[in-house]
């Protein structure tokens, strides 16, 4: 478990607590702790092998326990007792934006309200009004994030930052077994969606039993359907993991690894649609997949005695559609792009140069500046744009303008300083609800860069949502939109925008928009970025790192690009200083 996953847990017991009405400084303590292993920059887990756990800030003795429990067993029984003593739907309730334990427990103690259902319900009827502290707007906003929680497609999907995490750690435990040669990602993991249903493994064995009585082990066993047409020489099982998802794990020992990897990495309209091909191209195809069982068409000698393919690659080349990678695989014309041989030829994490959305401690970043840039620079980059926060986002430490101008001062005395990186001098400037910005135009003149973004009156309707964000779109100072749908997995599912809209004002006004690459955010998602594509809208891929283990996440953002079908040059953070400057106009 690592620093943010362990906080979350002791966080959740302070608000679980809290929900109990349990004792106020017991409650303080797990907040305070949580807080405390957020800002570490050390990973705990060392920490804790080194024995200096007491020597976190606000972890004492009794945390210190938890947090040991926590390393060890993946949760500690003060937390899985208290679980158990609330209905899970109450849970979910106080996940909820805007609704914290309190509200929870008045909810269910007024209004017997245990599941987001009976929550949707009773403000629809306008019952939640006549509680104490409440009213008509309280009701309201209660319902639209109840509802933006239950139409989120994904509420109950897994995201994808945290699935990988969990398949890197089953990966790990299987790769020592000796019954197993190799052990890799498919299905919806490996074609890299925001969120996963489940998480879907193929390993190579010589002997799938014993291969499977490894994976045995980690987990509680979880029933197989039976649609699973699996082809001779090789298993299948199913797990549940300890966070709740299942693993499913296929095991291959044949000459079939080829087409069962390539069917089992889907996804299934994809498989569908290339079976379509298949068939008229004269191929005979199987439920289990793409199968040559005419020999005679497979001149090249690509498959077994049963038709089957060793390698997945064969299978694209022999359909005559050359390699089609994980990520385009939807159906979404993947297909007849490779038949007509123009499949876009997609970015990968070497093609980047830069970062332009990065904080640093002068607002809600935990490093330093000059940490910032030599850490770029040792990742490669020729440059990072430093984007802290402007005024409005009072909770985030935003700068005043004052603070603004100092911060420039610091960022060129840094830039004069150290060499092999550039510092652009940037914010991220709020967009007030009336569409103004939170600086004046001298101060945004005086800055390399002005990425915008809306942080507060989210609730505002699509109408004026729409003008707001096209209005700052229109701002000769502005260069990037920020997340420009705002939706936080789990949390909200976005504002009510016209995506169409802003992308024709970005469009008009050489905008440039964000794939944020933060895991819980993802935004611009996959669709959105390939409609800005289609627009003519550049893109550029951002981690809105606000500590140094957060440049990594651009691997996220990469992904989201890739499920867009881009390339380099629809990516303008692709480009190498000199042209970044000239973007800039500086
Ligand atoms: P998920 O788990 O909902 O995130 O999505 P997937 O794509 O991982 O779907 P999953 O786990 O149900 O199945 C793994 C792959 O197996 C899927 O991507 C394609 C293949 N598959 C599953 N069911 C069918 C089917 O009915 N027809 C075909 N052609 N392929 C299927």
């Amino acid at each position: 478990m690592d620093n943010a996953e362990i906080a979350d847990i002791l966080n959740r017991m302070g608000r679980l607590l809290e929900f109990m009405g349990g004792d106020p400084f017991k409650i303080m303590a797990y907040e305070k702790a949580a807080r405390s292993i957020k800002r570490l920059e050390m990973d705990i887990s060392s920490i804790h092998q080194e024995g200096h756990l007491s020597d976190v800030p606000n972890v004492g003795k009794a945390i210190e326990e938890k947090i040991e429990e926590l390393l060890t067993k993946g949760t500690f029984e003060a937390y899985e007792k208290t679980l158990a003593e609330i209905p899970p739907g109450i849970i979910e309730i106080m996940d909820i934006s805007g609704i914290g334990p309190k509200t929870a427990k008045i909810l269910y103690e007024r209004l017997a309200i245990e599941s987001t259902g009976e929550l949707i319900k009773a403000a629809e009827e306008h019952r939640i009004r006549r509680l104490p502290r409440m009213g008509p707007k309280q009701e309201e906003r209660i319902l639209k994030a109840a509802r933006n929680r239950v139409q989120s497609s994904d509420f109950r999907r897994t995201p994808l930052a945290v699935a990988t995490a969990i398949e890197q750690q089953i990966t790990e435990k299987l790769s020592v077994s000796p019954y197993i040669k190799k052990v890799v990602p498919v299905g919806s993991l490996r074609r890299k969606m925001e969120t996963v249903g489940n998480i879907d493994l193929f390993a190579l064995s010589d002997e799938p039993e014993k291969a499977i009585d490894a994976f045995m082990h980690l987990g509680k066993a979880a029933p197989v359907p039976e649609i699973r047409n699996l082809h001779e020489g090789s298993a299948h099982a199913a797990i549940v993991h300890e966070n709740g998802i299942r693993i499913d794990l296929y095991v291959c020992s044949g000459g079939c690894c080829g087409s069962l990897m390539q069917y089992l990495t889907g996804s299934k309209e994809h498989n569908v649609r290339l079976q379509e091909v298949a068939r008229a191209q004269g191929y005979t195809v199987s439920e289990k997949g793409l199968i040559c069982k005419e020999k005679s068409r497979d001149e090249e000698g690509l498959t077994n005695e049963a038709g089957e393919f060793s390698e997945e690659a064969d299978i694209y080349e022999l359909l005559g559609l050359g390699y089609l990678p994980p990520e385009l695989r939807e159906d979404r014309g993947e297909v007849e792009a490779g038949l007509e041989r123009r499949l876009p030829v997609l970015i990968e994490r070497k093609d980047i140069k830069g970062d332009l959305h990065v904080h640093s401690r002068w607002s809600d970043g935990r490093n330093t500046i000059e940490e910032l840039a030599l850490h770029a620079r040792g990742l490669g980059y020729e440059y990072i744009a430093i984007t802290d926060h402007s005024p409005s986002t009072g909770v985030a430490n935003g700068l005043s303008e004052q603070r603004l101008l100092d911060h420039i001062r610091e960022i060129d005395e840094i830039n004069d300083r150290i060499d092999g990186i550039r510092l652009l001098s940037g914010t991220e400037c709020d967009i007030r609800s009336d569409g103004r910005l939170d600086y004046s135009s001298e101060v945004l003149e005086g800055l390399d860069i002005v990425v915008v973004a809306v942080h507060a009156g989210l609730e505002q309707d699509r109408k004026s949502m729409t003008k707001r964000v096209i209005a700052a779109l229109e701002n000769e100072h502005v260069d990037i939109l920020a997340h420009p749908t705002g939706r936080k997995f789990g949390k909200r599912s976005g504002y009510d925008i016209d995506m169409e809209k802003v992308m024709q004002a970005a469009f008009d006004n050489d905008k440039v928009l964000e794939i944020n690459s933060s895991p819980s955010r993802l935004d611009l998602n996959d669709m959105h970025a390939r409609m800005a594509k289609e627009v003519g809208v550049k893109i550029a891929i951002n981690t809105d790192t606000h500590s140094l283990a957060h440049f990594d996440n651009i691997d996220y953002g990469i992904d989201v690009a890739r499920r867009a079908w881009l390339e380099p040059a629809d990516v303008v953070n692709t480009r190498g200083l000199k042209e970044i400057c000239s973007m800039l106009r500086i």
